[in-house]
């Protein structure tokens, strides 16, 4: 057996930094799916893609490797024109719009972009007609007239998301023209079953039209070779499996043009009228915003073997980023391909699927506006709650549950008695460590064999377990702290206490930067609370990375309890939310038949003011009301107590069916019917004059 001390984990330690560092990649290029610019970003976004890459890429730089991390909207498209159409304003005004919204929520949420650009920049234009230009001009593409649908009354061609349909593989009936988004399997319009024009809702006519196709099928060889013998064993089992049943079903050529006004112009002549499809042109983003950014590197991070690039997306993107791009890249002949491409699965909120246009989501800006200062939090729920493997669920109740049992009772709680009670007993200043007894010892070997358990798991794209280790840490400080309890400690052994207390703190000083990555300002906050810098990867873990007689600074806490009335207002707007969607959602009632003009004139309707109301004994739902009629008083028993309290009926004017045929109920004689309007779901409003009148009135 091994015994752990900390000249073994010293041993230990450097001989992973000696396997990593030979097997070490020169430097990484590591990129974040670029969201359409259509819409604010929302905590699936950030759980899915943006999260994992920053903690991924915060790592790297922190165990001081050579990375660059690359991110931008995605400005092009039929999901920017759509949401134009609906808007009523531009696709330029819309992207304007979203582009600094989503870039803002990002840097609010810390997500540590080298840099974030935009499809729409006049170098995107340019490198992505020179990669089209490249591809065609060495034979690359098959071009040929095929029938593409085509909507009469708006006078378009229809692609990808203008059409919709049943989608072949699932039987989904809103699948789009490029994407069943429940399947995700990759469409072309014309397998849509009963395919219908998004912009009219009419049935689209084939027409004859010219476009560029990449020829996947032939490539087909290539990407068994290099993905399905190349990646088994280092590509997660979700984006594996994908990619495998795609490339088993057989690809076939894809159009890489589009009949459309808004995206990069074909850079071809007689292609007038033509735009790169957007998932041709988005990806070269990485590259053009790298080149943007990095006008003189940029080619290392690109083209040269030693660099390794890391594609973060949700799992939604899997065969744009597995296998089209790849086989762009491949033909260009110039580029690097992707080492590894950890999707993500899809996040869920209390029990149901994210939707934009259900506005059912938790999005980041508004969060933050309800969570001022709290970024952390969020970022520690989701991660700790990664869809990584498998479809996952944001719930209010384990929001709460995490911050308060997680970061406030384990975290926050182990760092603040550490620096508590050191400005208690020893005005702050770090004390000497003395003699170590077995349990230090132990404390001190396990200390240090974290970063490399946590830093392995981050290069494995296990990010939720790498998380909970760092939490493990904090729940050795708080255990360390139990079984010395240096509170008690101190009235019989003050050099005990110091030595015990030290190695709290070492090991809440290793606890900054192994944070760093998931929560930056809360090691940040941690940092100067010890009064040290954040320090680096490769240092941390230390038995030494506090001197003795260091002064800390103030104790603050890290993290505050949420309290339950905080997620119940969270929970009432997600409520609001679900109950307009069913009132939107309800049909409305279907129109009855026809009635003649004599018909309806045997009705007498009339305005009457209510002059009391009360409830009827031994029922439910029915209240007794006094009506002025002007001519005469009468008493109606109407089915709205559900809906109305009594007493704020009283003075209100009401429109009421006078000479329905009067009717005993519950032994009360009713002389008319209450007229109402009856909401979609159940609720009851009054049909009032919009000014008052006077009672009596007729209603013609
Ligand atoms: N904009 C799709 C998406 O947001 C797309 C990603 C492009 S990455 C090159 O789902
Ligand atoms: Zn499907």
């Amino acid at each position: 057996m091994l015994v752990r001390s900390p000249e073994n984990a010293a041993i230990i330690y450097l001989q992973f930094l000696l396997f990593y560092m030979s097997v070490l990649p020169e430097r990484y290029t590591v990129t974040a799916a670029l969201p359409y610019a259509n819409g604010p970003v929302h905590i699936g976004h950030l759980a899915g893609v943006y999260l994992p890459a920053d903690i991924y890429v915060r790592y790297l730089r922190s165990a001081g490797r050579d990375v660059k991390f690359i991110c931008g909207s995605d400005e092009h498209g039929v999901p920017i024109t759509i949401r134009a159409q609906k808007e009523g304003v531009t696709p330029q005004q819309v992207v304007d719009k979203y582009h600094a919204l989503i870039r803002d929520s990002f840097k609010d949420f810390n997500v540590s972009f080298d840099v974030y650009s935009r499809t729409s920049s006049a170098t995107h234009a340019e490198v992505s007609s020179g990669f089209f230009t490249k591809l065609n001009d060495a034979g690359q593409f098959i071009e040929q007239t095929t029938q593409q649908y085509f909507d009469e009354k708006a006078q378009q061609f229809l692609a990808d998301r203008y059409i919709v349909g049943t989608c072949p593989n699932c039987g989904n009936e809103n699948a789009y023209g490029d994407q069943c988004e429940r399947c995700g399997t990759s469409l072309s319009p014309t397998e849509l079953i009963n395919p219908r024009s998004m912009l009219s809702g009419a049935q689209p006519v084939l027409r004859d039209t010219k476009h560029w196709f990449l020829p996947l099928d032939q490539y087909e060889p290539w990407l068994r070779e290099w993905i399905i013998e190349g990646h088994k064993s280092d590509w997660k089992t979700n984006v594996y499996g994908q990619c495998k049943s795609w490339i088993d079903q057989g690809l076939h050529p894809r159009a890489v043009t589009r009949d459309l006004d808004w995206g990069v112009p074909v850079p071809v002549p007689g292609a007038e009228g033509k735009v790169l499809y957007v998932w041709f042109d988005a990806p070269i983003g990485y590259i053009s915003a790298t080149k943007e950014a990095f006008p003189h590197e940029w080619e290392l991070y690109w083209k040269d073997a030693g660099s390794k690039l890391v594609h973060f997306i949700g799992k939604d993107n899997i065969v744009f980023h597995c296998i089209i791009f790849p086989v762009m890249l491949k033909a260009h002949g110039e580029f690097i391909l992707p080492d590894n491409v950890p999707a993500n699965e899809f996040l869920n909120l209390e029990g149901d699927k994210i939707s934009t246009s259900r506005n059912w989501a938790v999005w980041l800006h508004e969060y933050l506006a309800d969570f001022p200062g709290q970024a952390d939090v969020l970022r520690y729920v989701l991660c700790a709650n990664a869809p990584e493997t498998k479809d996952n669920d944001f719930t209010w109740k384990d929001f709460q549950a995490r911050n308060n049992n997680e970061l406030v009772a384990t975290l926050g709680n182990f760092v603040n008695r550490a620096a508590v009670l050191t400005h208690k007993f020893f005005e702050g200043k770090v004390p000497e460590l003395g003699e170590l007894t077995p349990i230090e010892q132990d404390a001190f070997a396990q200390l240090s064999e974290f970063p490399a358990k946590v830093g392995e798991l981050i290069e494995n794209y296990r990010f939720r377990d790498a998380l909970a280790e760092v939490i493990n840490l904090a729940r050795l400080g708080n255990k360390y702290l139990a079984e010395t309890q240096p509170w008690h400690l101190i009235k019989t052994d003050a050099v005990r206490t110091g030595t015990v207390l030290n190695v709290s703190l070492q090991i809440a000083a290793a606890l900054a930067p192994l944070l760093e990555p998931f929560l930056p300002e809360s090691a940040q906050k941690l940092a100067a609370m010890l009064n040290i810098e954040l320090g680096n990867w490769t240092s941390a873990g230390r038995p030494d990375a506090l001197a003795a007689g260091h002064q800390l600074q103030e104790a603050a806490l890290l993290f505050a309890k949420i309290e339950d009335a905080v997620v119940e207002t969270q929970v009432q707007k997600l409520l609001d939310t679900k109950k307009e969607n069913q009132l939107a959602n309800t049909p409305v009632t279907p129109a009855k038949d026809d009635v003649s003009f004599d018909d309806f004139g045997q009705m007498d309707l009339r305005i009457g003011t209510i002059t009391a109301a009360e409830k009827v004994a031994k029922t439910k739902k029915l209240l007794k009301l006094t009506v002025d009629l002007g001519l005469e008083e009468r008493t109606i028993v109407s089915g709205i107590a559900e809906y109305f309290i009594p007493e704020a009926l009283i003075g209100q004017q009401v429109q009421v069916l006078l000479n329905l045929a009067p009717r005993e109920i519950k032994g009360i004689k009713s002389q008319g019917m209450l007229l109402m309007a009856e909401n979609a779901d159940g609720s009851l409003a009054l049909m009032q004059p919009s000014v008052p009148v006077r009672n009596g009135s007729s209603v013609a």
